[in-house]
C-alpha cells in the first residue's frame, strides 16, 4: 500500500535526517524531491503545489528543538502536512438519525459497492454492536441482488428478502418498513453501478435518496484509478451530494494519489479503505495513522513531538521564573495564552504550574473562559512591542486603535489592562517576599509564594 511514495520519501529522508545541520540549499533540494515523489504518486498537481507551499516556510525557518536534528524536524513537518492533506482529523461514519439510519452506497460499475456493503455492515455490527439490514437496489445486473444475499448468508448478516420485479424506490420503502418492524439500527443500501453521465441512472439515485433520506451517501471509488476516482467524486457530488468516500482496492495501490488528493480536491472526507477481498478487509480511515504508514518514520515523529512538548514545559518554567521576579509583560502573557490554548485550555496549563490551585479558582470565579482567551490574544496582538512591555503608555487614543485592531471595544481593553495591572502588582509584591498584602487572602499568598 502506497509503497512507491514510502520508498521515495524514505530515500529522500535517509540522508537528511541524520545530518546535524541543514543549509537552505539542502532543504530546498529536499522539498523539490518531495514534490517529485508526490507527483510520481499521482497526487493532483494543485494538492502537490499547496503541500510544498505550506511546508516551505516551516522547513526553511524551522525552529530546531534541542535533542532533535533539522532532518528530524523536516520529517515531522512533512508528517504533519501529510496528516493535513489526508483530511486532518478522523471522520467517523455518521449514524445520527432516528433509527434506522440509512447509508447509501453509490459508484461506478465494479468499484466494489456490493463487497463494501457487506464489509461495512460487518464492521458496524462488530465495532458498534448495531443491528443491520442489507438491501440491494441493483435490479439491472443479472443476479446482483442474489450476490448480496449470498454474501450476507455467508457472513451471518440480514438481507432484505428479494421480491422479483420490484423497482428500487419500492424496494427502499419496503426496507424501511421492515427495518422499523425489526428494530434495525442501520440499513446499508447497495445500488447498481452507474456513471455520472448516465442521466436516467443519476435521476434514479436522486429518487432513491428522497425515499430513504440517508445520513451518509458514500461514493465507493476504486483507488487504483487515481485521479479519475478524485474527479469522479467531484462529479458525483455535484449530482447527488455525497457525504463521504470509501476507497477500495487500496491493497493493490502502490501510489496513493487518490487518497492524498481526495479531501483537498473534493472537500469530502474518506471514511473507510477497502484493503482486500475478504469481509474483514475494511479499515476506518485515520489520517494520522496513514501518514505514519506512508512515511514509515513513526519513531522520529514521536521523538519530535516529545521534544516539542518538553519545550513547551520549558517555556512555561521560564514564564514562571519571570512571574516570580515580577517582570511580567504582555508578551509573557501572550505566550501563556497560546500555551493554554495548545495544552487544552486553562486547566491544562495551570495544572502544570505549581501552587496555583487558588488562582485557578479565582480565575474561574472571574469567568475567564476560553473565548476570553482568544479575545485577549487578539488584543495583545494589536499592541505594539513597546506597549506590550510597558502597558502604562497605553493612552486613550492607543486604546481606541487597539480596540479597532482586535475587533473588541474599549471597555474590554480597559478590563484587560486593569486585570493585567493587578496581576503584575500582585506578582511584584510577592516577589519582594513580604507578607500577605492588603486585599490578598493569606492562603492565596501562601499558595503563590
Ligand atoms: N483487492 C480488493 N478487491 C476488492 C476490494 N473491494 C472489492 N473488491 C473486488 O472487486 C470486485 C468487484 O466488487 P463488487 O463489490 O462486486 O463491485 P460492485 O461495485 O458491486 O460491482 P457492480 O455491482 O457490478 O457495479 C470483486 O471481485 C471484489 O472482491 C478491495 O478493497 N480490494
Ligand atoms: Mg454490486
Amino acid at each position: 500500500m502506497f509503497e512507491t511514495l514510502t520508498n521515495k520519501l524514505e530515500g529522500i529522508f535517509n540522508n537528511l535526517k541524520k545530518a546535524p545541520s541543514l543549509n537552505k540549499v539542502q532543504v530546498e533540494t529536499g522539498l523539490k524531491e518531495i514534490r517529485q515523489a508526490l507527483l510520481a504518486a499521482d497526487v493532483a498537481l494543485p494538492v502537490v503545489k499547496k503541500f510544498i507551499e505550506d511546508i516551505k516556510p516551516k522547513a526553511i525557518g524551522q525552529e530546531i528543538i534541542r535533542s532533535t536534528s533539522p532532518g528530524q524536524m523536516l520529517v515531522k513537518i512533512v508528517y504533519d502536512q501529510l496528516v493535513q492533506v489526508l483530511g486532518g482529523k478522523t471522520e467517523e461514519i455518521n449514524l445520527k438519525a432516528v433509527p434506522p439510519a440509512s447509508i447509501l452506497l453509490v459508484g461506478l460499475q465494479g468499484s466494489g459497492k456490493t463487497t463494501t456493503a457487506v464489509k461495512l455492515a460487518k464492521n458496524l455490527e462488530k465495532s458498534l454492536n448495531k443491528k443491520i439490514l442489507l438491501v440491494s437496489l441493483d435490479i439491472y445486473r443479472p443476479a446482483a441482488q442474489e450476490q448480496l444475499k449470498v454474501l450476507c448468508e455467508k457472513n451471518n448478516l440480514n438481507a432484505l428478502p428479494i421480491i422479483k420485479d420490484q423497482v428500487p424506490v419500492d424496494i427502499a420503502h419496503r426496507a424501511l418498513n421492515a427495518a422499523n418492524l425489526a428494530g434495525t439500527d442501520v440499513i446499508v443500501f447497495d445500488t447498481a453501478g452507474r456513471t455520472q453521465i448516465d442521466l436516467s441512472m443519476m435521476s434514479e439515485i436522486k429518487n432513491i435518496k428522497d425515499a430513504v433520506k440517508p445520513v451518509e451517501t458514500m461514493l465507493v471509488a476504486d483507488s487504483l484509478t487515481g485521479q479519475i476516482a478524485v474527479n469522479l467524486a467531484s462529479e458525483f457530488d455535484k449530482a447527488v451530494n455525497l457525504t463521504s468516500i470509501i476507497l477500495t482496492r487500496v491493497d493493490g495501490d502502490g501510489r496513493g494519489g487518490a487518497a492524498l488528493s481526495m479531501k483537498q480536491t473534493t472537500g469530502k472526507p474518506i471514511k473507510f479503505l477497502g484493503v482486500g477481498e475478504k469481509i474483514d478487509d475494511l479499515e476506518s480511515f485515520h489520517p494520522d495513522r496513514l501518514a505514519n504508514r506512508i512515511l514509515g518514520m513513526g519513531d522520529i515523529v514521536s521523538l519530535v513531538e516529545k521534544a516539542s512538548q518538553d519545550l513547551d514545559e520549558e517555556k512555561i518554567k521560564l514564564t514562571e521564573e519571570k512571574i516570580k521576579k515580577g517582570n511580567f509583560t504582555f508578551d509573557d502573557y501572550l505566550l501563556q495564552l497560546r500555551q493554554m490554548k495548545k495544552m487544552g485550555g486553562m486547566e491544562g496549563v495551570l495544572s502544570l504550574l505549581p501552587g496555583v490551585g487558588k488562582v485557578k479558582e479565582q480565575m474561574q470565579n472571574a469567568n475567564i473562559d476560553e473565548k476570553l482567551l482568544s479575545s485577549n490574544e487578539a488584543i495583545i496582538l494589536s499592541m505594539t512591542k513597546k506597549e506590550r512591555s510597558n502597558p502604562d503608555i497605553i493612552s486613550g487614543s492607543r486604546r481606541k486603535r487597539i480596540s479597532l485592531g482586535s475587533g473588541t471595544d474599549v471597555q474590554t481593553i480597559n478590563r484587560l489592562l486593569k486585570q493585567f495591572k493587578m496581576m503584575s502588582k500582585m506578582m511584584k509584591k510577592m516577589s519582594k517576599g513580604g507578607g500577605p498584602q492588603s486585599g490578598m487572602p493569606p492562603e492565596l499568598f501562601n499558595q503563590l509564594k
